[in-house]
């Protein structure tokens, strides 16, 4: 069939395959840590099987047993046991690898892999985050806001845009229940948050909705709210209350206003080039755990909301729950405050206006 030339070039070519075949797989089999996409499209699903190893330093913005510590270690738990082990993570709590805003910044640059960032520090990176920061703007019903946290194409169209642009992915915005304000006096109307130093995080948007609701508003770094609660440096602060009762102001403050102004939010982020640099496996396995314990923890922050009221109670503080007329006059003063987030970009206009439609939309259907 084949003459002496033909057989020849026959048998190298075949030599040359068999050499080829063998390569790939001892390309597989090295590993180094480093998946590649060839992997990935080669059919293998499993992060396991992939042999990417991947240590993650996770770092949050609270103390142990807080909502976001919480949602950190089960985050762990899940993401540990799914990638049999390839996907390890070291919790970080707040102040263990600097401070909120340093976390911040090593999520850009990269030195930590992902983090809990709250928009009440991002606002001066990220200026559009702080459509988070209008009070009364989201829905007095939490299933609402859950809904719209986790569908918005606002927060995750032209709002993850801007994160994006400064390096972070962000994966989920979610919530940790609603804000409560303590103060050393009872405040339910306009004219008693006249001149109170109330405590804010770091935003000039909060600043401002702290000013037109007619306070003082004094930001103030986190591990510090208590000193300056118990030595009158601040007057007042806004928290959710598992936050309150964990970081003991009631210690500390006189009155706990069942006021619901505003949900605190935030956001699972990670590093862009980092996450981007992953297996689209492991990408897709990270997504899908964050989602997991983005679903889980709208009950678990609920749980810890409760937890902490009934141990407040027991408490010497008074609460004071404001009546629907009493909030309302607050969030007349506040209503500036959108337009004031409008001016900072053509961004900012389409992410607000997109928002409240959603959250009206959402509030047809699953009640105000
Ligand atoms: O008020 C603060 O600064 C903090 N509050 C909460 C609920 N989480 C993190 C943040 O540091």
């Amino acid at each position: 069939m084949f003459n002496k030339k033909g057989l020849y070039v026959f048998m190298l070519m075949f030599v040359l395959s068999i050499a080829l075949i063998a390569c790939g797989g001892d390309s597989d089999d090295a590993g180094n840590g480093a998946d590649t996409d060839a992997e990935t499209d080669s059919g293998n699903d499993d992060a396991a099987a992939s042999g990417e190893q991947i240590n993650l330093k996770f770092a949050h913005e609270e103390g142990q047993g807080d909502v976001q510590d919480l949602y950190a270690n089960k985050f762990k738990e899940l993401i540990e046991e799914k990638s049999d082990g390839n996907i390890t993570v070291d919790v970080y709590t707040a102040g263990q690898l600097g401070s909120n805003m340093d976390v911040l910044q090593s999520l850009q640059t990269g030195a930590i892999e992902i983090a809990i960032t709250s928009p009440g520090f991002s606002g001066d990176v990220i200026p559009e985050s702080q459509i988070m920061a209008i009070p009364f703007l989201f829905s007095d019903n939490l299933e609402v806001n859950k809904k719209v946290l986790n569908e918005s194409e606002a927060l995750y169209g032209p709002l993850a845009e801007k994160y994006e642009e400064k390096g972070i992915t962000p994966f989920k915005f979610w919530l940790e229940g609603f804000m409560w304000w303590t103060a050393n006096k009872e405040i339910t109307t306009p004219d008693d948050m006249k001149g109170v130093k109330m405590r804010t995080m770091p935003t000039s948007l909060i600043i401002k909705s702290y000013e037109l609701m007619g306070a003082n508003p004094t930001p103030t770094d986190s591990g510090e709210i208590y000193t300056m609660l118990q030595t009158k440096g601040i007057d007042g602060q806004e928290n959710p209350l598992f936050y309150v009762y964990s970081s003991n102001f009631h210690e500390v403050q006189d009155y706990l206003m069942d006021s619901k102004h505003h949900i605190y939010t935030t956001v699972t982020a990670a590093n862009q080039d980092f996450f981007e640099g992953l297996s689209q496996e492991n990408q897709d396995l990270i997504r899908e755990v964050v989602q997991e314990v983005n679903d889980w923890s709208f009950d678990m922050q609920d749980e810890e909301a409760e937890k902490a009221l009934e141990g407040i109670k027991t408490e010497d503080i008074e609460i004071v729950e404001l009546t629907s007329e009493q909030r309302q006059a607050f969030k007349e003063l506040s209503l500036d405050a959108r337009e004031e987030y409008k001016k900072e970009s053509d961004a900012a206009k389409e992410i607000i206006e997109t928002l409240e439609k959603e959250i009206e939309e959402a509030e047809a259907e699953l009640g105000e």
